[in-house]
């Protein structure tokens, strides 16, 4: 065994004596324990090393080629798991398999021993990962940049009284995919004060001073040697800024305060920003981020340069993608490194810097547009401050002289620029004559705050939305008066998904199916070639297996859903699922679950009213699932969880009702129940208020896995439903170009609810579902919602249509030839949603890099 502690071939003898060797000098466990957990760590440990080799060998490659890399910095990446996809995409899925075997050990029991890395809240964190497995398998230059939160996401607990939350400590056995990188670290500073020298020169000094430690993941592509690197920052302090004299002197908690205040910033991914002291934390994450990673780009930059080294050559090499605005201290960053400490002129530093950045935005809703108070940026980070109002001023000069109208000017300088209720710079007071927009009453001044997007619109050379209708909506709405300013920097980049993980890997009962009918497995990375499905679409042999594979994805969820709740449901119902991420805020409202288990409230009360021959005749059996977390002190979602734990409690047990109709939460969704949940669903709830949703990314995970879509035109439901084609996609609901004249005429008092709605608000009032207070929820429905006048998400004003709909998908189930085909229609038309094309697109039209594979 020792000779098999080398690196494992490919062939499944040597990959077990390879496994025994990790088991056996590497021991994680007592030693004559060999289980599922000690396998898959001698498993894990085993894939590392070739993924080390392949990883060693690209960046090697990269080094010597020097091409220009894209740098992907994000708050959150939604990884998962690794074992699986790792296997599955250096093509050693059936070795590992078969060597484990061996051992005694099945694959698939170990491979669920790993725990999730939930390093982000839902949609954008996912995105980012999903764009990690592209840009690996299509050879570009990359990096994605993030933090090591200690703690990830929260772990779900479903009981009777709705959602309780547990910490979710994913290190606590160790990480073996992670390469702890101690030879690269960064200093990071906060607070202190800023000197100037007779020069003008600046300097930031003092403070509060902690190191960022690098922690590589390595990602590997499909059927490629090519794999990037995820970095991810942890902090820590130098060994000499211990505090060693208060040690000595018994005073232990003061020597340990300033490793305490350096390890907590990444202790937690989403610290609650409602405190000043959450809004602090949020602030030094994003800043350590956006530190260490600038740092560790110009380091590189440096190196590979050689006697080369030109600044002018900086943004030919490195691209930088801001996901959303949380990494927006990119900006000022580069800009302080590029003039107070490589000293180069303002002018050439924003040139370089502007060359470099570029943002996309993730939401319209202007509540969740990040703005942060200018006096605590002053506190943590005076020096960027300083950047900032230059940046400000010089952006307001810009206006000035861009021929907007004198009428206009005041108005657009407020708007637009930086600073929001902050006086005007000295230097252009003069050509705006009366600044209004400063609140100087008193007693309450309006707060002085700095806005994140219009940095990054400012700062970037190119800003993308993250769907077709979503990014009509940042150039017309959002950011309308930067679009009139600047056209050529506005673009679309639809989302996408690997189908790596979100097909091949979770879904191999349905990737047998198409490899078995488009005759190769060519599609996993060329997902076009899914398109010659549709004909296909009346063949009935491939009907007949295509309802076979989706049945056994149904029964695997059905057992998961027994082991996990208790609850047994039949595979021939109709699965119905509403899954999404995480909501935040208030405004997460707008995916509207609400609507849909008032849905469901309204069929049981029609139900009960039937005899049970009207009701079989007219009702499909059906199950619906709810995925999705609710932020801890976001109250509104807590109790829509509590009223989806009442319904199921007394519809799952009603024996009038029996298989007819089942509602159940799947507790603590992530990443990995995602992959059980999305095969293994028929029918997908993509019901958001339109005009909210900027895109949705498991309306495509859905869709490609063969569910069809009951939604609304929002995010990338108008794109599916373009591709998919009209007659697979139950649409219904109001447009998003009526939603504010809608909001309008309800506001006016205009607005007559339909007596349905009426009815299923009612029946939970008469206390249906038990006595639990309702109040505050239904009243957001109905009066006034704190959010501007009642029911801000239209849930009344689309529920009879909603309802009519889910009338016309229970007609389609009972023809399943039918829907079958529809089910093909989807994954048909899904090749538009891989995240390789997205990537392209990026790569091409943002970006400007090229691939290159290792040899
Ligand atoms: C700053 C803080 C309040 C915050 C707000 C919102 C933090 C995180 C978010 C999450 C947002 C930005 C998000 O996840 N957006 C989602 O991005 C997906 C990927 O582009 C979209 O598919 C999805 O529609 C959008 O809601």
């Amino acid at each position: 065994f020792v000779t098999a502690g080398c690196l494992a071939g490919e062939d499944a003898a040597s990959i077990a004596a390879n496994l025994k060797y990790h088991v056996d000098y590497k021991p994680l466990f007592y030693p004559l324990k060999f289980e599922s957990k000690q396998a898959y760590y001698a498993a894990a440990q085993s894939v590392r090393d070739h993924l080390v080799k392949r990883w060693n060998e690209t960046f090697v490659h990269f080094q010597k080629q020097h091409p220009k890399h894209i740098h992907y910095l994000s708050m959150e990446f939604l990884q998962g798991r690794a074992l699986t996809n790792a296997i599955g995409n250096m093509g050693l899925t059936d070795s590992y398999a078969q060597a484990l075997k061996k051992l005694g050990h099945d694959l698939e029991k170990v491979a669920i021993q790993e725990p999730d890395a939930a390093l982000g809240n839902g949609g954008l964190g996912r995105l980012a990962s999903c764009f990690l497995d592209s840009l690996a398998t299509l050879n570009y230059p990359a990096w994605g940049y993030g933090l090591r939160y200690k703690y990830g996401l929260f772990r779900q607990q479903i009981t009777n009284e709705g959602q309780q939350e547990w910490p979710e400590s994913w290190l606590e056995a160790g990480n073996p995919w992670e390469i702890p990188r101690f030879d690269v670290w960064y200093p990071i500073k906060f607070f202190g004060r800023v000197i100037s020298s007779k020069s003008g020169k600046k300097k930031w000094v003092g403070g509060e001073d902690i190191r960022a430690v690098a922690y590589d993941l390595p990602i590997p592509g499909y059927k490629t040697k090519n794999t990037i690197s995820l970095r991810l920052w942890s902090t820590t302090v130098a060994a000499e800024d211990f505090d060693l004299v208060s040690f000595n002197a018994g005073e232990h908690d003061k020597a340990g305060r300033a490793i305490y205040s350096a390890e907590r910033i990444c202790n937690i991914l989403y610290p609650g920003d409602a405190t000043p002291e959450g809004k602090l934390l949020r602030l030094k994450q994003q800043y350590t981020l956006c530190s260490a990673s600038i740092q560790d780009m110009i380091a590189r930059f440096k190196e590979r340069s050689g006697s080369g080294f030109s600044w002018s050559k900086f943004s030919s090499k490195v691209a930088i993608q801001m996901n959303d605005t949380h990494p927006t201290l990119c900006v000022p960053e580069l800009m302080r490194i590029l003039v107070d400490i490589e000293g180069l002129a303002w002018e050439e530093a924003w040139k370089i810097t502007q060359a470099t950045v570029a943002y996309t935005n993730h939401t319209v809703l202007p509540e969740a547009l990040e703005k942060w108070p200018l006096d605590l940026m002053q506190k943590l980070l005076p020096r960027h401050i300083e950047i900032i109002h230059r940046i400000d001023e010089e952006f307001i000069k810009t206006l000035i002289t861009s021929g907007i109208d004198k009428g206009e000017i005041e108005k657009k300088i407020l708007s637009m620029r930086v600073f929001e209720n902050v006086a005007l710079p000295e230097s252009v007071k003069s050509s705006v004559p009366h600044q209004h927009g400063k609140d100087d009453d008193e007693f309450n001044p309006a707060p002085e705050l700095v806005r994140m997007a219009n940095l990054c619109v400012i700062a970037g050379h190119k800003v993308n939305g993250v769907a077709a209708i979503h990014s009509e909506i940042v150039k017309d709405e959002v950011f309308n008066d930067f679009y009139k300013l600047w056209p050529e920097k506005f673009q679309n980049k639809t989302n996408g998904v690997t189908p790596r993980r979100w097909m091949r890997f979770c879904n191999p009962e349905l990737s047998k199916v198409i490899t078995k009918y488009l005759g190769s497995e060519e599609w996993v990375a060329k997902t076009d070639q899914l398109a010659r499905l549709k004909d296909m679409v009346d063949n009935k042999e491939l009907i007949k297996d295509w309802a076979a594979a989706k049945r056994a994805c149904k029964s695997k969820l059905a057992a998961y859903i027994k082991e996990q709740t208790g609850l047994v449901i039949s595979p021939d119902s109709l699965f119905d699922t509403q899954a999404s991420g995480f909501i935040v805020k208030r405004i997460h409202e707008y995916k509207r679950q609400l609507l849909n288990i008032l849905g469901c409230i309204y069929r049981y009360k029609k139900m009960k009213e039937m005899s049970p021959k009207e009701r079989k005749a007219k009702y499909v059996n059906r199950v619906t699932l709810f995925g999705g977390k609710a932020f801890a002190t976001y109250w509104n979602a807590k109790r829509i969880v509590k009223l989806i734990t009442d319904v199921g409690n007394t519809v799952n047990k009603d024996p009038d009702i029996g298989d007819l109709m089942k509602v159940i939460i799947v507790p603590d969704y992530n990443v990995s129940v995602a992959e059980i949940l999305i095969p293994g669903s028929e029918l997908s709830e993509q019901i958001s208020t339109a005009g909210m949703e900027a895109s949705g990314t498991s309306n495509m995970k859905f869709s490609m896995n063969g569910a069809v879509l009951i939604g609304t035109l929002d995010g990338a439901n108008v794109e599916i439903r373009e591709e998919v084609g009209e007659d697979n996609f139950f649409l219904f609901g109001a447009f998003a170009h009526e939603v504010a004249n809608l909001r309008k005429e309800r506001a006016e008092g205009k607005f007559e609810p339909d007596p349905r709605f009426i009815e299923a608000m009612d029946f939970i009032k008469s206390g249906a579902f038990g006595g639990y207070d309702y109040t505050p929820l239904l009243s957001t429905l109905e009066g006034n919602s704190g959010f501007g006048q009642g029911d801000y998400f239209l849930v009344g004003k689309d529920f009879p249509d909603y309802i009519e709909c889910q009338e016309k998908v229970d007609e389609a189930y009972r023809d399943k030839e039918r829907w079958t085909k529809m089910s093909i229609m989807n994954v048909a038309g899904s090749p538009k949603f891989s995240s390789d094309r997205t990537i392209h697109e990026y790569a091409n039209e943002i970006w400007g890099i090229k691939p290159l594979p290792v040899p």
